[in-house]
């Protein structure tokens, strides 16, 4: 009998209060992810009432204990970058410092350019540009 394979564990990080204007592309971009593994943060792309709020009750002291053993433990971060936001800026600095494999996802419709910092940064070279989210999911699928 064949050992059943151990799901990933994926660290999807986005834009809370940086702004949710990407909320929608998150919830896509979670569902997709959840296919391929276990996607340990989906309530970034909550906006049901009952469990948001839920989510929000947690004071940020427990929030930054969760999601710091989430990243430290996860096999891969998937970042959607597009939205700038200190808090996943925060993750990914952490994420270089502990070599941790990143994935990083940005739109090129917006006029907007990607940071420096992740852009001329060799530890973010697996970097997906895309309009659609099919088309994020698509490259997403040959590398997960
Ligand atoms: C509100 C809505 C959904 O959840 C909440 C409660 N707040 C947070 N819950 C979980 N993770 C959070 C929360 N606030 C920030 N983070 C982490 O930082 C996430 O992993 C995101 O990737 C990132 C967002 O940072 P900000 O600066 O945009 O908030």
């Amino acid at each position: 009998m064949s050992t059943p394979e151990k799901k990933a564990r994926i660290y999807f990080a986005g834009s809370i209060r940086g702004g949710r204007e990407d909320l929608e592309i998150y919830k896509e971009l979670i569902t997709y992810l959840q296919t391929k593994g276990t996607v340990l943060t989906e309530h970034i792309g909550l906006d049901d009432l009952d469990d948001l709020n839920k989510e929000k009750k947690r004071t940020d002291v427990d929030i930054w204990e969760r999601d710091m053993e989430w990243l430290y433990s996860c096999d891969v971060i998937v970042a959607e970058v597009t939205r700038p936001s200190l808090g996943v800026g925060y993750e990914l600095g952490i994420a270089e410092k502990i070599r941790k494999r990143v994935i990083l996802l940005f739109r090129d419709d917006t006029g907007k350019q990607c940071s420096a910092m992740l852009t001329g940064n060799a530890h973010f070279k697996e970097r997906i540009t895309y309009t659609k989210v099919a088309t994020a999911c698509e490259q997403l699928d040959a590398l997960l």
